[in-house]
This record gives structure tokens, sequence and C-alpha cells, in this order.
């Protein structure tokens, strides 16, 4: 085993050593976001034994109830960071209002939103599922009580984001905009250890991702992309693959890992499709960008998009620089 072994605490240090005027602050967001990482992903790991449990006697005699996965993963997030005096406010997939801290407590300059546990879908098949989550610095003065306004920032106005995929291994993948850096659990020491340093995304991409079974809501330029891709033109290098998990994280990990593009366009049933702006495509798409990839509506830049509503839903194409600009060049034919 090599020695040198990088862990995300030497990793976090190095970078506060780099930049001298950093309050820590910063490094202690980090740190708190990968404990949370490290306690969902122990309730997540020992999922399918949940109903099992009495038997190997972890669980006490009167039988426990279980909690959900998502509503767990939710309040571990939100208990972790509401005493840690880092954040003015939170935001969360699974609450409708912005989550404010204690008054009485110090509170933060930065803003959290976050997806706690996404892909719930997949929780049950014991299919990847990820944690996503979207750092600002506020934008109200640091003596008042912060508010939604602090939240609807451009996504090219983040600090930092990355998700946390639960998966054969579980990966802690960010960005502070200095380039793209996972770490990968080694759940015998605790501890997140450098595995891919600045990742970068393959300029184009052999691999497709997109629900098909929404096919019959498309729009005529998006099924003609779709089309293109799955035509036999070897001299092209089509078609492409097809992937689709359905959990965004796993879905996305896998773009930023082999390139290609995934969607989820707008339709005639959903016109702003289904995943939501401030912490599913806008941290996604600061790391695409990072790597060298790209997301877009279709139309505009993620990353440029002025929000105005916390959970507002809109249309995501993410992926490889050339293949999302191809897929702009199709949605954007006259
Ligand atoms: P969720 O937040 O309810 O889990 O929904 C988001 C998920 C994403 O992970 C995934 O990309 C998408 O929904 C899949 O949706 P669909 O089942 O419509 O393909
Ligand atoms: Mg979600």
């Amino acid at each position: 085993m090599s020695h040198d072994a990088h862990t995300l605490s030497r990793f976090i240090m190095d970078e506060e050593r780099r930049h001298p005027r950093a309050t820590g602050g910063f490094s202690a967001l980090l740190s708190q976001i990968s404990l949370a990482a490290k306690v969902i992903h122990r309730e997540v790991s020992r999922a399918g034994l949940v109903d099992i449990l009495g038997l190997t006697g972890q669980e006490n005699v009167q039988g426990e109830e279980v909690q959900k996965l998502d509503i767990f993963a939710n309040e571990t997030i939100v208990a972790m960071f509401e005493t840690s005096g880092l954040l003015c406010a939170m935001a969360s997939e699974e609450e409708e209002g912005i989550i404010p801290m204690p008054p009485d407590l110090p509170h933060g300059a930065y803003t959290l939103a976050f997806d706690p546990l996404d892909g719930s879908s997949n929780i049950d098949a014991n299919v990847n599922i990820g944690t996503i989550f979207s750092i600002h610095r506020r934008l109200s003065a640091s003596d008042t009580l912060a508010t939604e306004h602090d939240f609807l920032q451009p996504g090219r106005q983040q600090v930092c984001a990355g998700y946390v995929l639960y998966g054969t291994s579980t990966m802690l993948v960010f960005s502070t905009g200095h380039g793209v850096h996972g770490f990968t659990l080694d759940p015998s020491i605790g501890e997140f250890l450098l595995s891919h340093r600045d990742l970068q995304m393959p300029a184009q991409g052999k691999i497709y991702s997109i629900n098909e079974g929404n096919a019959a809501w498309w729009d005529e330029p998006i099924r003609t992309y779709i089309a293109h891709l799955k035509s036999d033109d070897s001299e092209r290098g089509l078609p492409y693959k097809s992937r689709y998990i359905g959990s965004l994280v796993a879905d996305f990990h896998r773009t930023l890992l082999y390139g290609g593009i995934f969607l989820y366009p707008g339709d005639r049933k959903a016109p702003e499709g289904k995943l939501r702006l401030l912490y599913e495509a806008s941290p996604l798409a600061f790391l695409a960008q990072q790597a060298g990839g790209h997301a877009s509506t279709g139309r505009r830049a993620i990353l440029e998009l002025e929000p105005e509503q916390l959970h507002q839903r809109v249309p995501l194409i993410i992926g490889s620089r050339d293949d999302v600009a191809e897929a702009e060049s199709f949605l954007n034919r006259p």
C-alpha cells in the first residue's frame, strides 16, 4: 500500500496554505460535509439490512421505527450545520422554505443548498444514490437574518459545489473553483482519500443518457437529436451507447469520467423538465465547467441563469463540451 495517501483533511490544509487569507471557515465547511457524508454512507450501506437487523441484535427489542433514508439524510445535514456557525441559512429539496440558523448562535458567511438523497426511487433496489450540495457567499449584510434572496444567485457565483455518490464505493467529488477533485471513502479508517485529482471530462464521449420513456412528450428537435445519436454512421462515431441509471449523481459521475451527454429536457408534459436548478443542475454545471465540460438548458448556460425560486426546475443538458454544443445546435435549428 502507498504510504503517502492524501486524505481529504490534508488536502484541505494544503488548499488553505495556498490561500493564506482564508479564515478557515471554508475548510470547516468541507470537513463538516465529509462528516455528514460518512454518517449518511453508514446508514445507506446498512439499508438492505434494516428489516433483518432484529435478527442480528443490532436493533432494540421494541424494534424502533426505521426512518426513511432521505429524511434521515436531510436531518443529518441540517443537524450538522445548524450549530456549526458556518452558515447563514440552508435550503433543502426536502423543505419548502429556507432553513434559518438558531437565532442565539453565531451565523456564518455562506449559504448551503442541497439535495440530501437524490435518486430516491433507486433506494430500495440497491442502486446508487447521492447527495448534491451548492455553496454561495451570502448577499445580505452579516448582521441581518438571511433570506431566500441570498439563495437566488447564478451558479457561476458558487464558491464550492459537489456531490457524494453512494455506490460500489462512496465518493466525495467537489470543486472550489480550482479543478474537480474526487475522494474515495476508505470505510476501514473512516477517511476520504484523494483518488481522482483534477478530473477532466473528455471533450466528446460515446454515451448518451436520457429517460426515453418520456419520448412521447418530447419536442421534435430532441427526437431528431436522439435519433441522430442512434444512427448507423461509424465514421462519425455513431451510434452512441445508451446508459440511464435514473440517479442524477450516478449518471453525472459516469459522464464526468467517461464523457458523453446527459439530458433531462423539458417536454410537453413538463416544460421545465424535472430537475431543480439550485441544488441539482447548478452544482453539477459548476463541476462540469471546472472539468472542461458544459451544462445548458439547450438555449442558455445553466451557470448564467438568474434563479427566481428556491425549488425552480430547469431543463438540463450536461456533459462533454462538444456533445453539449452539438445538442444545442440541434435544439436551436431554425
Ligand atoms: P428525486 O430528487 O425525487 O430523487 O428525483 C431526481 C431524480 C434524479 O436523480 C434523476 O436524474 C431523475 O430524477 C430521474 O427521473 P426519471 O425517473 O423521471 O427519469
Ligand atoms: Mg433530487
